[in-house]
């Protein structure tokens, strides 16, 4: 089965995949901005280029429901959707809530979110619970870019096996390489992706395109390799950061599955 011709898990999963087809992009820019002013005129410049724009919400230091109301037009104007890196880790009570509520209410304008699955499956049935009504999808954090991660071949294989307990909402993993076969259905998105350096000094690991691609990824994830410092922010360079990114990961995706 072709990465073109594959039908997902989930009615969002297949959004996902028919955005990447149509925009030819599978590219997921991480805007780790902590200011709503930057974090907008970022994702307005690099959206043409991606299918996913990744937030950090809470790092936001002058946050405002205005602020994901825009976002979810600039999801609609340039045809992305957003994935809030939340990584939700208590029990299914607690997340429930964090999900729903708070300043933030992740649920109601993100696409998607994802979790640990260190909790046990609690987490799951907490966070669907919120999510399948509006539509949401899930990913578990199935292994970690960063230098020393715990999560080791038997952790990621019971994430694995947690997913497929759960396919109506968990659409996929954050990992470093495929899980599962690809007729189950999972998207593997993968953060730690870079072409001009190998790590920050503070743990994080990069591999190129092509090395996550081969490894089995379907969505890249960039962050400041597109975004650049938020102190020194330069739109234009970053929308051509975009571009050469989109272009790499869809080249080693037409490479890897023969298209
Ligand atoms: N991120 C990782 N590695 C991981 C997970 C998440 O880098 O294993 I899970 C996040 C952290 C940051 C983004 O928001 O992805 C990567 O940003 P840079 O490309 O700037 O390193």
């Amino acid at each position: 089965m072709s990465f073109f011709e594959r039908s997902a898990s989930s009615p969002l999963a297949n959004q996902l995949l028919e955005i990447i087809n149509r925009k030819q992009s599978n590219l997921c820019v991480s805007v780790d901005f902590t200011h709503s002013d930057t974090l907008l005129q970022l994702v307005d410049a690099v959206g043409p280029h991606v299918c996913m724009i990744k937030t950090h919400i809470d790092i936001i230091c002058d946050f405002d429901i205005n602020l994901v109301h825009s976002l979810s037009s600039l999801s609609r104007k340039h045809d992305f959707l957003i994935f809030e890196d939340r990584k939700f880790a208590d029990i299914g009570n607690t997340v429930s809530l964090q999900y729903s509520s708070g300043a933030h209410k992740i649920a109601s304008w993100s696409h998607l979110t994802n979790a640990h699955a260190l909790p046990g499956d609690g987490i799951v049935h907490g966070l669907k619970k919120v999510g399948l009504p509006l539509n949401r999808g899930l990913l578990l954090l199935a292994q970690m870019s960063s230098a020393g991660s715990l999560a080791d071949s038997s952790y990621t294989q019971a994430t694995l096996d947690m997913a497929r307990r759960h396919s109506d909402f968990v659409i996929g993993f954050i990992a470093q390489q495929r899980l599962g076969t690809l007729d189950e259905g999972f998207l593997i998105l993968t953060p730690g992706v870079g072409l001009d350096v190998k790590g920050d000094g503070m743990g994080q690991q990069y591999r190129t395109p092509d090395e996550v691609v081969d490894a089995g990824t379907d969505v890249i994830i960039v962050g400041r390799g597109v975004t650049g410092n938020e102190h020194s922010v330069d739109y234009i360079k970053s929308a051509e950061q975009a571009l050469r990114y989109k272009k790499a990961g869809w080249d080693a995706i037409r490479r890897v599955h023969h298209v």
